[in-house]
């Protein structure tokens, strides 16, 4: 991999909730490339980074970059854009009140943008109808941990992971989703003498289950059977700690008699669960054995209509044994965006205020309006994120601000958001790329500067503050959103109360924030930076990485929280919560399948940056759905054949993917692609907007769906050097390439016959054209100077034999030989090995290469694989695969 020069800024990840530190050279061009390394003093990464945070710098580049204000479409100056932007907001107040407008924000905003949008929304502008994309996210946990320890916080530190002899995956598929902390749990597993039993809780077989000693295929949406029946289990088994129940907890009785209800027995549980007893039993035991565990888990228990009460079942187990905070012993939620946790901290949300104050105690809200001088201090929470589209929809909202999320594509039932965003008086979108879905319904479109062109902070999983730093220039006339905000806070006539010149200068009053009526001794709230709240602009810049609390210049900051048993309820004891059977949406005659949907290794989220690296796109590089052999034979549907997904709500269509990983009765779908690069692969459009009833988090792994074989009339394939739009098909996707682009598509009828002439307008007539009977394909080849411009082929069938990976390497500018255009007709090489399907994103080995390797070089283990090919040595994200392509050659020689 690229060295990063001595002279690097050190910031941290853009992607996901372990907020790895990374190393960048400062460039003085925006244009110029760069390359990423992990910061090896960072004490969340030391150095490491997977596949995505590799990528970084392929990702900085101009390329879909929004780059000046629009209104309705057209260029406008910033002048004019806030200027519009202010009216609008102006009259909308005047006409229909506070509560019309609305702000939608992201956990990918930094503490300071958050902060700043909090403040001028619930303090200046008097609605309260903000929240954010955490709401899909992390809201079950916010309010399970604040059922169970009065207060939202993660008691836990990475360390922790690696301390624990049992570790618990609930819900969470950290291999792909927090890689680095797999990496780390991995490596502590090698050097340990005595490894950590490792537990995976997931209805799908992932790549977590690599380190898994027990895996818990689950009945989805059944975790909470599954640890009331631990609970139980440790009663019945003398296995509670009485002393730790007496003086730290309430509420043990209750929570046992509940739990009896649901999951009096093992037999019951294996039976709800979908489980075996022997690995229940199992499970149970290992939990019991094992002083130090700790519970991890992510979207499998948050994304869910009973997220809360999974959350605090979970926890009941951790309360019952004493397991809270302790090294290498405590219950760990894995935060999913860079900066969930610092949205939680401002109140990003709508039912929170500031700096872990609460709606619900009413000197809170004077406090904080106290503080700000807030002349429109909201009284009551406001919308949460699917009422809040919902009120677009009706009218109440007239008037909605979208900054750094992509609601069209991330929202349940996401047609319908479409719908209401396209029919509200005025959007405004944020972002730093265009064109997105979202974007696309915006009335007034405004350049967000984007990571590596801001200042800032972000919270981790592990409550640690690091600094995102600023090593390039903004592009184009992109500006950072807490100045945006700020600037609209003083045009709206608020000068004084928004009149920050840098970020350090909103950091100070947040922290000050945190310190108010907040006495070190007393601890009324835990959340507490008033050791930062002095910081000099110098020594801001300089922070290094933190967690919080840290209460005086000289506090260090806090590993772990509840060690000492004393929580932040009424009482100071933490609560167990009973926890009842819930019923939520059942597959049905008309639905008879689940649809489960998540992540996948080398994307994120909806796919605005990592699409932009061509290394990321070769890993899964279609919208696909994964279904069991049995569901795939019974409905006459072949492997890699496309499929129709349909819901109440809406349809999809994605290319199939055969495997026993996903159970029968049970469909999964990745939830990243878009319509800017897929006519139909948006889940979302399925996904109900089921919720949970106290977080009101939506339920995005469980929605009734019915699916059928989609029976296109044709299929093509092409490449093109240049970016051209995606065709009007009934299928298509677009995948960037190495200095190319592959367009996938099918269609019902016979629309892709105009493609051709449609290609010879454009390109020119400098043509090869080839009739492949044999394989029925129509194969044409346009040439400039010898080299391949474009080639499409287009064929009654899916052309399988045309090895995408190869051809495109023939596009590359750096392409070593042209071959000659036979070659490139035949779509397949002539000799030597096809790459075939990329496993390792950092030195782009495809799984044909590894597969050759293994049975020529008889390569016994993953090690071997990187000692020949390099695969897997780098980030260490496909070490899964390469040991599933092993396992699958060993036992086919056996
Ligand atoms: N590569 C990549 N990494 C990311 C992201 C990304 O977009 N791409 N996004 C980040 C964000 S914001 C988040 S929130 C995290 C999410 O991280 P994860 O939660 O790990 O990811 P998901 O794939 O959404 O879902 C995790 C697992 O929950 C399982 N599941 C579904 N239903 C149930 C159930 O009823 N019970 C149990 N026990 N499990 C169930 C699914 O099968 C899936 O494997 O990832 C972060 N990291
Ligand atoms: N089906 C299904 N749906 C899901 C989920 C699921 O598991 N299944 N998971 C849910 C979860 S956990 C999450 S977190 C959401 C994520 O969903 P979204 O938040 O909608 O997804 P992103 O692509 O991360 O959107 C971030 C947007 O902000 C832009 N951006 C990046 N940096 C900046 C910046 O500094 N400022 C501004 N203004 N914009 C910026 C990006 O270009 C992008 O358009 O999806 C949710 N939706
Ligand atoms: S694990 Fe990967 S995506 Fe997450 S912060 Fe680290 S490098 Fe970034
Ligand atoms: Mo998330």
């Amino acid at each position: 991999m690229t060295e990063c020069p001595p002279q690097s800024i050190q910031t941290t990840c853009a992607y996901c909730g372990v907020g790895c530190g990374v190393r960048a050279p400062v460039a003085k061009e925006a244009e110029q490339l760069i390359a990423v390394a992990g910061d090896e003093t960072h004490p969340a990464n030391y150095g490491r980074l997977c596949s995505k945070g590799s990528a970084l710098g392929e990702t900085l580049i101009d390329e879909g970059r929004l780059l000046y204000p629009q209104i309705n479409g057209y260029r406008s100056s910033w002048d004019q854009a806030l200027d519009e932007l202010v009216k609008r907001l102006k009259q909308t107040i005047e006409e229909y009140g506070p509560e019309s407008v609305a702000l939608y924000g992201s956990g990918q905003l930094l503490t300071e943008d958050y902060y700043v949008a909090n403040k001028l929304m619930k303090g200046f502008i008097g609605s309260a109808n903000i929240d954010t994309n955490s709401r899909l996210c992390m809201a079950s946990t916010v309010a399970g941990h604040k059922r169970a320890f009065g207060t939202d916080t993660v008691p836990g530190c990475y360390e922790d992971l690696e301390l624990a002899d049992c570790l618990i995956l609930v819900g969470s598929n950290t291999a792909w989703c927090h890689p680095v902390l797999f990496q780390r749990i991995r490596a502590s597993q090698e050097r340990r003498v005595k490894p950590a039993k490792v537990v995976v809780i997931d209805p799908r077989r992932t790549d977590s289950c690599d380190i898994a000693d027990l895996f818990l295929p689950i009945r989805p949406g059944t975790d909470s059977i599954l640890f009331n029946g631990l609970l139980v289990w440790l009663a019945l088994h003398g296995k509670v700690d009485d002393a730790y129940l007496e003086q730290s907890t309430q509420g043990f009785a209750d929570a046992l008699d509940k739990a009896y209800e649901t999951s009096p027995d093992i037999g019951t549980v294996a039976e709800k669960c979908g489980l075996s007893e022997v690995d229940v039993e199992c499970f149970y035991r290992m939990f019991a054995d094992h002083e130090k565990t700790v519970t991890a888990w992510s979207q499998g228990v948050n994304q869910s209509s009973a997220g809360t009460d999974k959350v605090n079942a979970i926890i009941n187990c951790h309360l019952a044994t004493g397991r809270v905070g302790l090294p290498g012993s405590t219950p760990f939620s894995l935060t999913g965006q860079p900066n969930a946790m610092g949205g939680r901290e401002v109140g990003g949300l709508a039912n929170q205020l500031a700096a872990h104050l609460e709606f619900h105690r009413p000197d809170d809200i004077e406090r904080v309006s106290r503080f700000w001088q807030a002349p429109n201090m909201v009284q009551q929470p406001g919308l949460t994120a699917v009422d809040l589209l919902r009120a677009v929809e009706s009218g109440e909202i007239r008037f909605i601000w979208i900054m750094g999320t992509n609601p069209v594509v991330s929202m349940p039932d996401a047609d319908r958001v479409k719908a209401a965003l396209q029919i509200c008086p005025t959007v405004v979108v944020s972002d730093c790329i265009a064109p997105t879905d979202t974007g696309q319904c915006a009335d007034i479109l405004l350049p967000a500067a984007g990571w590596s062109e801001k200042d800032g902070t972000v919270t981790n999983s592990e409550r640690r503050i690091s600094r995102q730093r600023r090593f390039r220039p903004p592009t184009g006339e992109a500006r950072a959103d807490w100045a945006i905000l700020s600037e609209v806070g003083r045009r709206l006539g608020h000068a004084e109360a928004f009149a920050y010149q840098c970020p350090a200068d909103v950091f100070r009053e947040h922290a000050r924030l945190s310190a108010l009526d907040n006495d070190p001794e007393a601890r009324p709230r835990d959340f507490h930076i008033g050791g930062l709240a002095e910081l000099s602009d110098q020594e801001y810049d300089q922070l290094q990485p933190v967690q919080w609390p840290l209460r005086s210049r000289t506090d260090n900051g806090t590993q772990r929280m509840f060690a000492d048993g004393k929580f932040y309820t009424p009482s100071g004891k933490a609560q167990f919560v009973p926890i009842q059977e819930t019923i939520s949406a059942q597959a049905t005659e008309a639905y008879p399948l689940l649809l489960n949907t998540g992540r996948i290794r080398d994307q994120w989220h909806t796919m605005t940056r990592t699409a932009l690296a061509p290394r990321l796109n070769r890993h899964k590089d279609e919208p696909f759905l994964e279904l069991n052999p049995a569901d795939a034979a019974s409905r006459g549907i072949n492997d890699k054949a496309l499929v129709t997904v349909r819901s109440s709500y809406g349809q999809s269509v994605l290319r199939a993917t055969i495997t026993d990983q996903v159970q029968p009765g049970q469909v999964f779908a990745p939830m990243h692609w878009t319509a800017q690069n897929s006519q139909t692969g948006r889940i979302c459009s399925v996904a109900h907007p089921e919720v949970d009833p106290y977080s009101l988090q939506p339920d995005l792994k469980r929605t009734p769906v019915q699916i059928e074989a989609f029976h296109a009339r044709q299929h093509a394939v092409l490449i093109c050097r240049d970016k051209r739009p995606l065709p009007d098909t009934d299928y298509g996707v677009l995948v960037k390439g190495t200095d190319c682009y592959r367009y996938e598509l099918a269609d019902t009828e016979n629309g892709l016959d105009g493609l051709r002439s449609e290609l010879m307008a454009a390109l020119g007539p400098h043509i090869v054209q080839y009739q492949d009977s044999e394989l029925g394909i129509e194969k044409t080849l346009w040439l400039d100077d010898g080299k391949a411009v474009a080639v499409l082929m287009i064929g009654s069938e899916y052309p399988t034999e045309v090895d995408r990976s190869w051809l495109e390497t023939l596009f590359a500018s750096d392409a070593p030989e042209q071959p000659s255009w036979w070659q490139v007709l035949a779509g397949v090489p002539t000799s030597g090995c096809a790459g075939g399907k990329q496993v390792c994103a950092c030195f782009g080995v495809g799984q044909e290469t590894i597969t050759a390797a293994i049975r020529e070089q008889d390569l016994e283990s993953v090690e071997d694989i990187g000692k020949t090919l390099k695969a897997g040595t780098n980030c260490g994200s496909c070490i899964p695969e390469l040991r599933q392509l092993l396992t699958a050659i060993q036992v086919e020689e056996v």
